[in-house]
């Protein structure tokens, strides 16, 4: 592997101060130092073995809401107290802290929706060194074990979960003096940490041309030194082999074992050219793991928004020996690197109770706009309003779909955001207001980078009002990023929130208009000069907090971002977001994606478990740059990936500045035709993406799923990473190799049949199927048992779609049977809340008749749309089982409108 020690970028940075060309990137695998003291060299150094830790029973309180009870350690002596909580739909909250912290620590705040309602717990059995609890609404019990201190959950008494059962609670209590040489400061390459709330005389951190030089910092504010507070815990999770989740990683699906290895980082960071199959932390972080087997699925929310390390071991992996009464078993250690405990367990026992789970503490997906599942063509950068009145009318020429052109960093006024290049962009609003006759949005870039120029309104506000993060001396920090020396706007602060949501509003951000959305990039944050790109662990956030506690979290407060589109429409309209680093909770205020890739094949296959991972954690929207970001893809990898992208949340085509332009006119001929049906395969689908939506929004199910999640008995589907599944009833195959002229496709599912959405042919699962494919598509089959809305008129954009009518895609099951969802409202605003604008319909089909009636008699929506006509597939009796042939009954204009209960009986 490359060993980028430095990498140089020719960073154009702006203004006076020249540019800054040498910038240290991330550290590499292996590259040392590999984690933070406290973390690697400490957490990771305990052995599993027996716990210094004993729950002192006598301590033991039990309230309506929870029960607490002390811990000692029997080493240092130092008490901590531990919570817990049953809580209501089947999970448990653990909180362990300090008993009397010098400080408080951190708790995470904003991401839960609300309290979690509780479920009373009551001791229903005790002896000397344990005590039995009863949860009221769970089918659980837990056992506490005082020494050495451990938790078992237990269901009809087999184990579900053991916490400490393997004795690597750690918790570094905040000490008066420096007790431990060497575990104070710490260097990353030529920064340093003055570790938490330090007096902060840790070695001077250099920045690039001399501009920062030796500083020594001291902050009175601090009278003792808390020093390293990493905590870490471990569960154990008999009966699981299969783990998934804490995304963001480029890596496989299913989660490796990384004893001897390295763990999987969380740690948002901007890391250019990354590398695929590795654990490395990327730009964002979800810390949900899920496991799964066949019987039963648990899921593990740490709630903590430092530094995180998950280490995973399992006892079966390249084992065959070593299996415990044959169960297989994977234990996963949490490591933090400040902040208390806090973690959820959710206890299933289906992988959909789970997503429930996890939505009812953190939310669901916001409901999307209907024009945002279309397709979006960006690129860095679209040069002037000329340049995007031209790709604008490109798509119209060639007869191709497209909702939004979005303009990168380069259309505001060096690098202010907010505003606009005087000479390249100086009619926006005339520009947005051609864009709104086509039907078509706009999206402008809004990094959180503020340059620090004193003409600069947007910085001139937050400085006057303090509302930048500051340096540990109470300075405001300063970094480096495109506009050269920038603030950084203190997300974390409600009041800062608050004052950027207002700058959304159409006074304050002149030549917006309400068909401009925004992107938020950089927000992990990224400061090119700060270490491994981003910000100083002990820089200063709101209410006295260090970068170190809030790091993971900072990224998620693109939620005023969308709290001021919100606002800026007086509450009506639904906003569109784009962020590049986010955290649990983020579902709730748009997209993500997967940041700069590179156009290589092996980018266009990764895009599937990334995706799948992070839908699996609730953020359903996803997508990767289509194309690739870095360098010029072939013709042919440019079409895979419009063909891959067509079948993924989000659908954007991007690329770097200093690619050649690949607009899909621009391909020689012979791919016109191929980019024009991907993207009507997807405009086509918007009825069904859009139904799939509002599920994902309502009841918290990741739109695009693994296959395990509906084959759960299937140990083939546990670890696919190049097919996926769109809610229930699509199954996609894109290809993702150069030149293949087939693909091995797994069609899942004892008794199922599976429908070719091109040929029509019918497939029985489980098997393997070989299929031949050609450059013109990629396999996707739609099951049988389900029915699938579309308009079948592509036109310029989705919003010239919404009001067409109807096709119904029936595909029957080997019974004869099918079901499926149409969810509509006018596509914009909330009235689908506020006001029950909406129709949810249900069509089934039994007995030779399709039924529709409404799944939610509450909404109410009138619309034109009319049903034109009904496609029902697998209809007559085949000849034999394996008969290939299936028939295809087309009703035409059964003329019904979409609001209405109707039926419709074959003879
Ligand atoms: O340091 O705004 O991931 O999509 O085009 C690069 C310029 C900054 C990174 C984003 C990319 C965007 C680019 N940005």
């Amino acid at each position: 592997m490359e060993n980028r020690v430095l990498w140089e970028v020719l960073w154009q940075v702006e203004g006076s101060l020249g540019t800054l060309q040498v910038v240290e990137g991330p550290r590499n695998i292996g590259e040392p130092p590999l984690l933070p003291i406290s973390l690697g060299r400490r957490q990771r150094s305990i052995r599993p073995g027996l716990s210094p830790y004993r729950a002192l029973l006598d301590s033991l309180q039990l309230g309506p809401d929870a029960l607490t009870v002390h811990l000692i350690n029997e080493v240092t002596k130092v008490v901590l107290v531990l919570e817990l909580q049953g809580l209501q739909k089947n999970m448990t909250r653990i909180r362990i802290d300090e008993l009397e912290p010098r400080r408080p620590r951190y708790r995470v705040p904003d991401v839960l929706v609300a309290d979690p309602p509780t479920s009373r717990l009551s001791v229903s059995g005790r002896d000397d060194n344990s005590v039995e609890l009863t949860v009221a609404e769970g089918p659980y019990k837990i056992i506490l074990t005082a020494r050495p201190f451990r938790l078992d959950l237990l269901e009809d008494r087999s184990l579900l979960l053991s916490v400490n059962a393997r004795g690597l609670l750690d918790f570094e209590h905040q000490r008066a003096e420096k007790d431990e040489p060497g575990a104070w400061e710490e260097t990353f390459k030529t920064h340093s940490d003055s570790k938490p709330y330090g007096e902060g005389l840790g070695e001077p951190w250099a920045g690039t041309q001399g501009l920062l030089v030796k500083q020594k910092l001291w902050s009175p504010s601090f009278a003792f030194l808390p020093g390293p507070t990493s905590v870490g815990l471990d569960f154990s999770l008999p009966g699981m082999e299969h783990v998934y989740g804490i995304p963001e990683h480029a890596d496989n699906l299913r989660l490796k074992v990384t004893e001897g290895g390295e763990p999987y980082r969380l740690y948002n960071l901007d890391v250019f050219q990354y590398e695929l199959y590795n654990p490395m932390a990327l730009y964002g972080s979800v810390p949900v793991l899920l496991a799964h087997s066949p019987h039963r699925d648990l899921g593990i929310f740490w709630l903590n928004a430092a530094e995180t390390w998950v280490d995973i071991s399992s006892n079966t992996a390249g084992k065959v020996t070593l299996r415990q009464m044959g169960t297989p078993q994977t234990d996963v250690r949490w490591m933090s690197e400040s902040g208390i405990i806090d973690v959820f367990l959710l206890l299933g026992p289906s992988v959909s109770d789970v997503f429930r789970q996890y939505a009812s503490l953190t939310g669901t997906q916001a409901l999307p706009p209907l024009f945002s599942l279309g397709y979006h063509q960006s690129r860095w950068n679209y040069r002037d309003e000329a340049d995007v009145l031209e790709v604008d009318q490109g798509f119209d020429d060639h007869n191709l779909p497209c909702d939004v052109i979005w303009l990168d960093i380069e259309h505001a006024d060096g690098k202010r955001y907010f505003t606009w290049d005087p000479s390249r962009f100086p009619q926006p609003l005339t520009m947005l207001e051609h864009l709104a006759s086509k039907r078509r949005k706009l999206v402008a870039i809004v990094d959180p980078h503020i340059k620090v120029d004193s003409g600069y309104r947007v910085h001139e506000e937050l400085q006057s009002r303090g509302l930048y993060v500051k340096t540990r001396d109470g300075s405001d920090y300063e970094g480096w990023c495109w506009p050269g020396a920038a603030g950084y706007p203190d997300f974390t602060n409600p009041t800062m929130r608050a004052w950027w949501a207002n700058m959304f509003s159409f006074d304050n951000y002149e030549g917006s208009a309400p068909n401009l959305y925004v992107w938020n990039d950089m927000n992990e944050p990224s400061v090119f000069n700060g270490p491994e790109v981003t910000m100083l662990k002990d820089a200063q956030h709101y209410g006295g907090w260090e970068h170190r506690d809030v790091h993971n979290i900072y990224g998620f407060y693109h939620m005023a971002t969308a709290d001021g589109l919100v606002l800026r429409s007086g509450g009506l309209e639904r906003p569109f977001v784009l962020s590049r680093a986010f955290f649990a909770g983020s579902q709730r205020f748009g997209a993500v994606w997967t940041g700069d890739n590179t156009a290589e094949w092996d980018h266009l296959k990764i895009s599937i478990p990334m995706c799948l991972s992070l839908g699996l954690v609730g953020l359903s929207f996803c997508g990767a740059d289509v194309g690739g970001f870095f360098k010029n893809p072939e013709p042919e990898l440019l079409v895979r990936w419009y063909q891959m992208g067509a079948y993924q949340p989000f659908f954007r085509a991007h690329a770097h500045l200093d690619t050649g332009r690949r607009e899909p006119w621009l391909l020689p001929a012979q791919y016109h035709d191929i980019i024009r049906d991907a993207l009507g395969q997807r405009y086509s689908l918007l009825p069904f993406w859009y139904t799939l939506f509002y599920q994902a929004h309502r009841e918290g199910i990741p739109v695009m799923r693994p296959l395990w999640v509906h084959y759960p008995q299937d140990v083939t589907t546990f670890s696919i990473d190049d097919q996926f599944l769109l809610g229930d009833a699509l199954l996609v195959h894109p290809v993702s190799d150069s030149g293949a002229h087939g693909v091995q496709v797994y069609l899942p599912g004892q008794g199922e049949v599976w429908y070719d959405i091109q040929s029509y042919q019918k497939h029985y699962g489980p098997q393997t199927l070989y299929l031949p494919v050609t450059l013109s598509s990629i396999p996707v089959f739609q099951r049988g048992g389900t029915i699938i809305p579309r308009w079948m008129r592509v036109r310029r954009s989705s919003d010239c779609m919404k009001d067409d009518p109807i096709t119904l895609f029936v595909a029957l099951s080997p019974q004869g049977t099918a079901q499926g969802e149409l969810f509509l409202d006018d596509g914009h605003t909330f009235n689908y809340e506020t006001r029950h604008e909406f129709l949810l319909r249900r069509f089934s089909f039994s007995g030779n008749s399709l039924v529709s009636s409404s799944a939610d008699p509450k909404g109410h929506f009138e619309t034109p749309i009319w049903i034109e006509r009904v496609v029902i597939i697998g209809a007559g009796k085949p000849a034999s089982v394996h008969d290939p042939e299936t028939s295809v009954l087309i009703l035409r204009k059964p003329g019904v409108n979409v609001a209405s209960d109707w039926s419709i009986h074959l003879r």
